[in-house]
């Protein structure tokens, strides 16, 4: 399917033809100009175009230098992960006192962790049909026991060799394994395995939690958690700075929010797609992807946000592409019309495209029209995963400098110079309703962009649609044959 959303190289999708939706015919009216250039008898008010002109990408320029970006979304989304890889990639780390301040909260998850399941058990066994598999054996009852009063405690005791051997054994107790497999309706954190299966090296007595363990510990973020940085790379060349915001997702936290959505270069948007079959924390009987489609619906309507470009991040590959194997992803209303494929990868991929797509089609239903030309990407991510990290904050990054080239151009073009944006190909966005498209458009600086179509009529040929643009950066119209 055609990603309208990002921007592959022009000469791809003129090569690529199963890209293009809609055959081209012809391409019209290519060049467009929004002001007149200057007489070349008007010395004096070139003198002072250029002066102004100079001035404004002088100011503008130091205005641009610092990007403010923001990561929203749901509790458990994977905000603070990025955010701690972000730390790790572009900032010196995590020294050792601080990786030792994860300490208490690792051994803390691990407390919860078990608790949740021992309990889980207990209601399952009571109230399930086969109640008998969720059972704990008698010999570890006593055990189970202890450590749920132990969970409910407000100070956790630290992970001792005595505690951590309890847990492992309560860990392989047929019926909380049984209990793990249903930790969907459990609110079951996702970093349980990881830490159950480390259980005897986080209980060591000179036990400094590791990079990865810092990675998965789970503290819910309370408040505003802010760091500046610059990506190393190109970037640094151009002085290119950034603010990340952390903020807390849940429900409790968002009132927050508020202060921080004046002057913002761009939103990193976290969606946990592993969470469709997961109900939220705070309320149990709303599922936790419902929730955040409404979340995203009520940022992307934030009038703050008009040119705010959105960075979408479908978190949590790594639990989704096993989950949809196992639990159909129409179990969530948002996605009941969804039709799998076959088993394996391309199951995983179909499955994934599906829910791109709803995102996608949110954006574009939660987007005013005047607004649908703001930079809008989505990429996959596993918070967890490094590079992958690091290879899409890249591709944010480059994204939003590409933003600022248009920006600089669009001041360029205020100023009296002709703009030269070329309507290079025709694109069909969306069939359907309305049978909405897009003018792919290319500029001499070597960037690109879509351009919404404004108007369209078929000035009497039932065969040929003509398509004008008209938005803040050019006007360009085309033909398409339907
Ligand atoms: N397996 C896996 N776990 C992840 C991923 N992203 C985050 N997690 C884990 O999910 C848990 C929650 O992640 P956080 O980054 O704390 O979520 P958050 O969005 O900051 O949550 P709030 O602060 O409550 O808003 C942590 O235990 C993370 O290790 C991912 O892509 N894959
Ligand atoms: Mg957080």
């Amino acid at each position: 399917m055609l990603n309208s959303l990002s921007c592959p190289p022009l000469h791809d999708f003129l090569q690529d033809n199963s890209m293009l939706a809609v055959p081209i015919i012809d391409i019209m009216g290519l060049l467009c100009s929004r002001q007149k250039r200057y007489s070349e008898a008007d010395t004096e008010e070139n003198v002072q175009a250029a002066e102004i002109e100079k001035r404004i990408a002088q100011e503008t320029k130091a205005e641009k230098h610092i990007h403010k970006l923001l990561l929203l979304g749901a509790g458990e989304s994977g905000k603070s992960t990025i955010f701690k890889q972000i730390k790790l990639l572009f900032q010196t780390g995590f020294d050792e006192a601080e990786l030792r301040s994860y300490t208490s909260v690792i051994h803390a998850n691990v407390y919860q962790t078990i608790k949740v399941l021992h309990d889980g058990s207990r209601e399952l066994a009571q109230n399930e049909a086969d109640s008998l598999k969720y059972v704990i054996s008698p010999e570890n009852k006593e055990i189970g026991e202890k450590l749920s009063e132990i969970g409910s405690r407000l100070d956790y005791p630290r992970l001792t060799k005595e505690f951590a051997q309890d847990i492992e054994t309560l860990w392989r107790d047929p019926a909380i394994q049984e209990t793990y497999s249903r930790g969907n309706e459990l609110q079951v954190p996702d970093c349980a395995h990881y830490f159950m299966e480390n259980l005897q090296r986080l209980s060591d007595v000179n036990y400094i939690p590791t990079k990865e363990d810092v990675l998965y510990a789970r503290v819910r973020t309370t408040g505003v958690v802010e760091i500046q940085f610059s990506p190393v790379g190109e970037s640094r060349k151009s002085g290119e700075v950034y603010r990340l915001f952390d903020v807390g997702g849940q429900r409790n936290e968002r009132r927050k929010w508020i202060h921080l959505f004046e002057g913002v270069t761009a939103v990193i948007f976290c969606a946990a797609i592993s969470e469709y079959d997961q109900m939220l924390f705070e309320d149990e009987n709303k599922n936790r992807m419902m929730e955040t489609k409404e979340l995203f619906d009520w940022v992307l309507k934030q009038p703050c946000f008009e040119k705010t470009s959105f960075m979408l991040f479908l978190n949590k590959f790594d639990i989704f592409e096993k989950k949809v194997l196992k639990v159909p992803l129409n179990v969530c209303e948002w996605f009941k019309d969804y039709q799998p494929l076959s088993a394996g990868k391309q199951e995983i991929e179909h499955a994934y495209e599906f829910v791109k797509k709803k995102f996608e089609e949110l954006y574009f239903q939660s987007t005013a029209p005047h607004r649908v030309d703001r930079v809008f990407k989505i990429y996959r991510t596993t918070a967890l995963d490094q590079k992958l990290v690091k290879k899409t904050f890249k591709l944010v990054d480059e994204s939003l400098r590409r933003r600022d080239l248009i920006e600089a151009a669009k001041l360029h073009n205020s100023v009296g110079t002709p703009p030269s944006f070329h309507a290079s190909a025709v694109i069909e966005r969306e069939k359907g309703a309305g049978s909405r498209y897009q003018l792919l458009i290319s500029h001499s600086i070597s960037f690109f962009f879509f351009s919404t179509i404004t108007t369209e009529s078929k000035y009497g040929n039932p065969n040929l649609l003509f398509l004008s643009s008209r938005d803040s950066r050019c006007a360009t119209t085309a033909s398409v044959s339907i």
